[in-house]
């Protein structure tokens, strides 16, 4: 961040009526926090969640780093999302507008979410599904999947939502991990026009072996499509929810009883069930949907997240259901029938609150230069009145693209930094608070101490570069990893910082005048040429800044005889790929900008061109993928979560 960047302050007139208004609130819920956080996360506790038994206590440490929170009060999660609404007065109001892969639309009120989950809860309860007991779900975006999250959280069974784009073998690890009773998927579901197989992939999974737990395959219709059933393992959900009472008692469970498994990847080793526990989790659900997003009563919220990933959970299935908000669910994708359906879809539903990833927006962007008839000014967008981004650091160049084109330049971006294990934001502007920079999640989330380190967990100063850990726990963070506890000490509450501080396991960088943090990528992407630590991130930031060439970029580093580390840079062009002569010009346009950009040792060394880079489904860049190809190396990881393992091959062999 320069001197010279661009500073948005808080619209005046959102600001005056924001819930946390202005930067001197902030600043005082921080010193509240920070003075005392028992008695800041007590009071918010009570404030945003509904206890059955209240809680005494509030931070349970003595099993460091197992923190516990609130762990003598009983809730449910499920009535907090549901019956706490309808009790305020908001039976009638819409919760969930679903819109279909086909554009068909269906409102569901409070009331009816409330009927379908504990119709679902009632059957689960009836196939002998008790708390505790783990349940897959599998299902694509629809509204049968957040009944059914719902339906789990009701009976005190943990739901483990598998994400409907992995493949049988990936789903099968997962409920092996989990010792999941039952599976619930759906027989197809439906993406950009497509009919693609949910329940045949579970029968596939089932058959690898290892999943003997499983009783029952619960199976939702969504296209009608025959599909092989076997009784009776498999069973129609409609069916069994048809006779079901519309009635379920709650199960009241200890605050630290787990609401759900997550798996996500990490640097090493096979995806880890991230655990979370309900009382802490839904607080910060709740409560970062009402400051980040300044949710109320009248906003129609859209996270375009799907329910596999944690961004689904919490901005989805709990957090704005929590604060009894209408929110939009999409079952498709942002491209069909063309890349101009977010913003119909903006327009048509008057999203007010519209959360979404910088992959996306770059392949909007990219969509809406080649394309005038799917660009947002064709949209009338003037609903919108705040915006978010997640997932990745969000380049400049696109923030401001987002800011201009989606937000009419009146609303402001809110770039939240958080992870699967943080369970909610930790680095965010508060929409009415906190002046933005392109680029910089700003500052740490009121109660949440994050600080920047060296790889001793000695605090540096503000423009120093390091490791992003967080001093304090916090009530939504990971409890641990399903079944391996000693993972989860060792590779979030390292033996380096005593076991004290947990490790994001991303570099950031305060700015040396304001503090606001910019996150530097993940710490094994960090590079060291000639000695100068850099960002991968700051590089790919200078590559897409050349808009009128590149579309996406991705940097890794590869060893280097002389330099120690090499940069190597992976590019998408905003036109088709260069060979020969053509790529060769191209590229050293590129390493003079570049040079240009940040300076010449940031010059990449190699510059490969493909159509596109490898992603997982969720969109995120396989950065190790791209780091054996930039040593030459042959492929010897998974590659089955990749949404396009056949890039590997091209980027491979354009060098
Ligand atoms: C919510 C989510 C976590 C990793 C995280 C970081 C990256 C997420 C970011 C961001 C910069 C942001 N990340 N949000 N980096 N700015 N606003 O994405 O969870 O899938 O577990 O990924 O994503 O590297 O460590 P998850």
């Amino acid at each position: 961040m320069s001197d010279t960047a661009a500073l948005y302050p808080p619209p005046t007139a959102l600001a005056a009526k924001a819930h946390v208004s202005g930067r001197a609130a902030y600043d005082r819920l921080v010193a509240e926090a920070d003075a005392d956080p028992e008695g800041y996360w007590g009071r918010l506790a009570r404030e945003y969640v509904g206890w059955k038994t209240p809680f005494t206590r509030v931070l349970d440490d003595s099993r460091a780093p197992f923190f516990e929170w609130f762990n003598d009060g009983t809730l449910n999660a499920s009535w907090n999302c549901l019956e706490r609404n309808i009790e305020r007065g908001l039976g009638a109001k819409t919760a969930l507008i679903f819109e279909a892969d086909d554009g068909a639309v269906t409102h569901v009120s409070y009331r009816q979410l409330l009927v379908r989950a504990n119709r679902i809860a009632n059957a689960l309860r009836a196939l002998g599904v008790k708390k505790g007991d783990r349940v897959v779900i599998y299902m694509a975006m629809s509204i049968d999947g957040v009944a059914a999250m719902q339906a789990c959280a009701r009976i005190g069974a943990i739901h483990s939502v598998v994400f409907g784009g992995f493949s049988a073998h990936a789903l099968r690890d997962r409920i092996a991990d989990t010792g999941a009773c039952l599976v619930i998927t759906a027989d197809q579901q439906v993406r950009g026009g497509k009919q693609l197989p949910l329940k045949a992939i579970v029968d596939e999974a089932l058959a690898q072996g290892g999943c003997a737990s499983v009783r029952h395959v619960v199976v939702a219709r969504r296209t009608g499509a025959a599909v092989p059933f076997q009784a009776p393992r498999d069973l129609w959900l409609n069916e069994l929810v048809d006779g079901q009472s519309e009635h379920c008692e709650p199960e009241w469970v200890e605050a630290e009883h787990p609401l759900f498994l997550l798996y996500t990847s990490g640097s090493t080793g096979t995806p880890k069930g991230v655990q979370h526990a309900t009382g802490g989790y839904l607080l910060h659900a709740a409560l970062t949907c009402h400051w980040t997003f300044d949710m109320k009563a009248d906003d129609i919220f859209w996270c375009t997240a799907d329910i596999g990933w944690v961004t689904g959970h919490t901005y989805i299935a709990y957090g704005p259901l929590m604060l009894g908000a209408t929110q939009i669910v999409f079952e498709g994708v942002p491209t069909y029938p063309d890349a101009g359906r977010f913003w119909k879809m903006i327009e048509a539903h008057r999203a007010t609150i519209f959360y979404t990833a910088p992959t996306a927006i770059r392949s909007l962007i990219k969509a809406a230069e080649a394309n005038e008839a799917v660009h947002p000014a064709r949209y009338d967008l003037a609903s919108l009145r705040i915006l978010g981004s997640v997932g990745e650091p969000i380049n400049p160049a696109a923030w401001t693209w987002y800011h201009q084109h989606v937000g009419g330049g009146r609303c402001p971006i809110v770039d939240t930094f958080w992870q699967t294990e943080t369970g909610g934001h930790m680095i965010t502007p508060l929409p009415g608070a906190t002046d933005l920079v392109p680029g910089s999640c700003t500052l740490p989330f009121p109660g949440i101490a994050a600080a920047v380190v060296d790889e001793t967990g000695n605090e540096l100063p503000w423009g120093q570069g390091g490791i992003l850990v967080v001093k304090r726990p916090w009530p939504s963070m990971i409890r641990t990893i399903w079944g391996n506890p000693e993972r989860f000490r060792k590779g979030y509450f390292p033996e380096e910082f005593q076991g004290r501080y947990y490790l994001a396991g991303d570099g950031a960088i305060r700015d040396a005048k304001t503090g606001y943090f910019t996150i530097t990528g993940r710490i094994d992407d960090v590079l060291n040429v000639s000695g100068h630590r850099m960002g991968t991130m700051e590089i790919e930031s200078a590559l897409v800044a050349k808009t009128d060439l590149v579309a996406e970029a991705a940097v890794v580093g590869r060893p280097d005889d002389t330099t120690g580390e090499a940069i190597c840079a992976f590019v998408v062009l905003k036109r088709p790929r260069p060979t020969g002569e053509e790529a060769k010009a191209l590229a050293n346009e590129l390493r003079n900008w570049v040079a240009k950009e940040i300076g010449p040792i940031a010059k990449p060394k190699d510059i490969r061109f493909g159509d596109n880079l490898p992603k997982t489904r969720s969109g995120k860049i396989m950065r190790r993928l791209l780091r054996s190809i930039a040593k030459g190396e042959a492929i010897t990881q998974d590659t089955s979560t990749l949404e396009n393992p056949a890039i590997l091959e091209q980027l491979a062999q354009t060098n």
